[in-house]
């Protein structure tokens, strides 16, 4: 039984599924980040908004430059996993949860929004994953380990909406699940779920949410990426906002946990902020007492990763300049047709580097009401409470429903009159609703409405001796129901991968195979696309499928983006692993070089005039060794070795870096070897540091031809510091 996760080694999902049958969650209800008083304090760095550090995390890769801090926003940060195999999603959390996401929701699969009950099992989904009790258990496990790991609370979401929202409700309480969406506008505009049932599900649903202190998300940003102008709905979006918090109230939730789903409405190419920032300042005013969580605009996203990430960043920009309790991270995904669980780290670095990067932007800026902005706010406003006025003149919701008044395209007060408009009478579940009896008791709590408590009973669920939300062991955990889809048997299929050697590329799946590939074409769109799938068939890729394509020019050329799978594995027994070099921090390498006051004296040797390499890990540019404080002589090409050896007697020199390019013959080889050999004679080899570099050399060739270190193609100015400084402590010269 895994009691703590062991950050070098993977989670043991098989494990985890162990004893489920047992299992209660250490901790329940929605948590907030924590954001110590006076700001938090980071290399050299005072934050004004960012909250505690986790214990483990994986930073920004600029990090490495600041002491690898890993600020993290005030926000809680969402991630949307989603790939149909709850059994893979659990090692997408743990990923994600160590980049920073602490709200994990778990989109459930098609059409279970309109099961009247729940599901058993963990059959395999499509475009999510079948919600159930042992799905949610173990995933509930894993973040239970997952979190003592990080060092924070993760928050577990998926939906109530649908026709078995009160079962799920009860499910999601008994389970220990955190979050969760529930409006009944969703059930009614998007699922046709007939909108009477729909409400009255609710408050029951809204009631258990309530006092199992689960977060409530509403559903009103599905307007305005279901609208044809998303923008264009703002005075829609922010009635539907208000129905659902009213409603939610009403039913006795807390307003700390009623939180309303934002989405900034508009995207490049329009002006967004026109319309995004006036639509987020007014919402806010008007929901100041609800929480705010805000998402990216996911309307306009196609395929292209770097167009969704540029809108993140405005939307996330919106949030840090306004106001967002929880900030959601999405991708191009859906229009790629697969969940790449990297990109789902890519949003959340997106988010993270965003709100850290604007830290303490409201102390700096300020939103100016009196100018356009103001105007724009408050015509907003107004035509909110029109359209809500208007509801009441038609006789309320459902008779505005009916009429269509909802999703229409038309900036209100105009009307398309293509809004989505229900049936009072039909969708899913009509004619299901029966009034209770004078008599009516269900001896369980959290129960919304009239319920009649027999003589003398206080506590509603005694008479039975308790309910399941009072006593959990009541609870009846039911296994696989059928055998074969189940996650047993699928895991049995990647045991390889996970736990044996054998490796193999993944992107939905464990073992899936799929990759991606990038390629340019200097052809048309519409060639440069079935050329791509030729060329990825060559690759020996299986169903390859573009998935992206951006015109470079109509003429010049196409890049194309195409995914496939491969079919073979590596076994990683027969991979020779090089021995990882440890590098000196930053601050003790320059240290070391200023101390003894590092000289080189540095050239390209023999008949070689190619000085670009060698030039580069010099010169401060590009970060050669100059920028770590090392002086050099820069002695030219073609420069004879004992020139080299002479120069640096007489400069005083530390070491000797030669260059070597040209490997016919193996001069470079019988160079390095010489050089060696010469410094010998002079007598000065054990007071000298010899180092080569050039495209054919290779780390290991120190070793043959008798100098310290060398160095091939891509090497950095910092590893070839890195090599002398350690050089100098291991001779106690420094
Ligand atoms: C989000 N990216 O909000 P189905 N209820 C509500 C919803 O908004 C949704 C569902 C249920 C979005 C996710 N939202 C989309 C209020 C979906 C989903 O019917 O099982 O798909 O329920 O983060």
């Amino acid at each position: 039984m895994t009691e703590k996760l062991d950050s070098r080694k993977k989670i043991d999902v098989e494990d985890i599924l162990q004893n489920l049958e047992n299992y209660t969650p250490k901790r329940r209800g929605w948590t907030w980040r924590k954001k110590p008083e006076g700001g938090v304090k980071a290399y050299k760095f005072h934050y004004k908004d960012m909250s505690e550090p986790l214990k483990n995390s994986v930073p920004l890769p600029a990090a490495k430059y600041f002491d690898n801090i890993d600020p993290q926003p005030g926000p809680v940060i969402t991630t949307e996993i989603a790939s149909g195999r709850f059994e893979d999603d659990i090692r997408r959390m743990r990923m994600a949860a160590w980049h920073g996401a602490d709200h994990i929701m778990v989109i459930r699969t098609t059409g279970q929004s309109h099961i009247d009950g729940l599901l058993e099992g963990t059959p395999e989904g499509v475009g999510g994953v079948p919600i159930t009790r042992k799905q949610i258990r173990a995933s509930r496990k894993a973040c239970d380990l997952i979190e003592d790991e990080v060092g924070r609370p993760i928050n577990f979401h998926s939906y109530v909406s649908g026709v078995a929202g009160p079962e799920v409700a009860v499910l999601f309480a008994e389970e220990g699940v955190n979050g969760a969406h529930q409006d009944p506008q969703y059930n009614v505009l998007y699922r046709n779920v007939n909108m009477y049932r729909s409400f009255i599900d609710a408050a029951e649903a809204k009631r258990i949410m309530s006092k199992a202190k689960i977060f409530q998300i509403d559903g009103a940003h599905n307007a305005n990426a279901t609208a044809k102008e998303g923008w264009s709905v703002m005075p829609e979006l922010l009635v539907q906002h208000g129905i659902n918090s009213a409603f939610s109230v009403a039913c006795g939730m807390d307003k700390n946990y009623i939180g309303l789903s934002t989405v900034p409405p508009c995207a490049p190419p329009a002006p967004k902020l026109w319309y995004d920032l006036p639509y987020a300042v007014a919402l806010r005013d008007f929901f100041s007492e609800f929480k705010m969580r805000a998402q990216q605009n996911t309307r306009y996203i196609e395929a292209d990763i770097e167009e969704a990430t540029r809108t993140h960043v405005i939307d996330t920009m919106i949030s840090a300049l306004t106001r967002a309790d929880i900030q959601s991270t999405i991708t191009p995904d859906e229009g790629r047709n697969v969940p790449w669980h990297y990109n789902n780290i890519r949003g959340i670095e997106t988010a993270k580097q965003t709100f850290a990067a604007l830290d303490g932007i409201q102390q700096l800026l300020k939103i100016d009401r009196e100018g356009p902005l103001g105007t724009a706010v408050r015509e907003l406003k107004e035509k909110a409470v029109c359209f809500l006025e208007e509801i009441l003149e038609e006789g309320g919701y459902f008779a505005a429903v009916e009429k269509g008044f909802f999703v229409d395209s038309a900036a209100y007060p105009q009307r398309s009159g293509d809004g989505i408009a229900r049936d009072g009478k039909g969708g899913v579940g009509a004619g299901s609703i029966i009034k209770r009896d004078a008599d009516y008791y269900a001896p369980v709590c959290s129960h919304f409405g009239y319920n009649k408590l027999p003589e003398g009973v206080k506590k509603t669920c005694a008479p039975i001796n308790l309910c399941t939300l009072c006593d959990p062991k009541k609870i009846v955990y039911i296994d696989e129901l059928d055998p074969n889809d189940s996650c047993n048997k699928r895991l049995e299929k990647t045991v390889k991968y996970r736990k044996e050697n054998l490796i193999k590329p993944e992107v939905e799946w464990s073992g899936d195979g799929t990759v991606l590939i990038q390629l340019f074409l200097p052809e048309t769109e519409e060639i440069a696309r079935v050329a791509a799938i030729e060329i990825a068939k060559k690759m020996n890729l299986s169903d390859p499928e573009v998935i992206n394509t951006q015109v470079m020019h109509p003429a010049e050329g196409t890049f194309v983006e195409v995914k496939g799978k491969v079919g073979f594995e590596i076994d990683r027994n027969t991979l020779k692993i090089p021995p990882k070099e440890v590098m000196l921090p930053e601050e003790e390498i320059r240290a070391g070089i200023k101390k003894i006051g590092l000289k080189v004296v540095a050239g390209t040797v023999g008949e070689d005039e190619h000085s670009v390499g060698m030039r580069e890990i010099l010169d401060i540019k590009h970060g050669g060794i100059e920028k770590y404080g090392v002086k050099y002589h820069y002695l030219g090409t073609s420069v004879p070795l004992s020139k080299l050896v002479d120069a640096a007697i007489e400069t005083g020199s530390h070491a000797i870096l030669i260059s070597t390019i040209i490997s016919h013959n193996d001069v470079h080889r019988s160079a390095m070897k010489k050089l060696n050999e010469l410094c010998r004679e002079k007598g000065i080899r054990d007071k000298i540091i010899l180092i080569a570099g050039g495209t054919q050399v290779t780390r290991d060739m120190a070793k043959e031809t008798g100098l310290d270190d060398c160095f091939g193609r891509g090497t950095k100015g910092i590893q070839v510091v890195n090599s002398m400084v350690k050089n100098l402590q291991a001779r106690k010269l420094i």
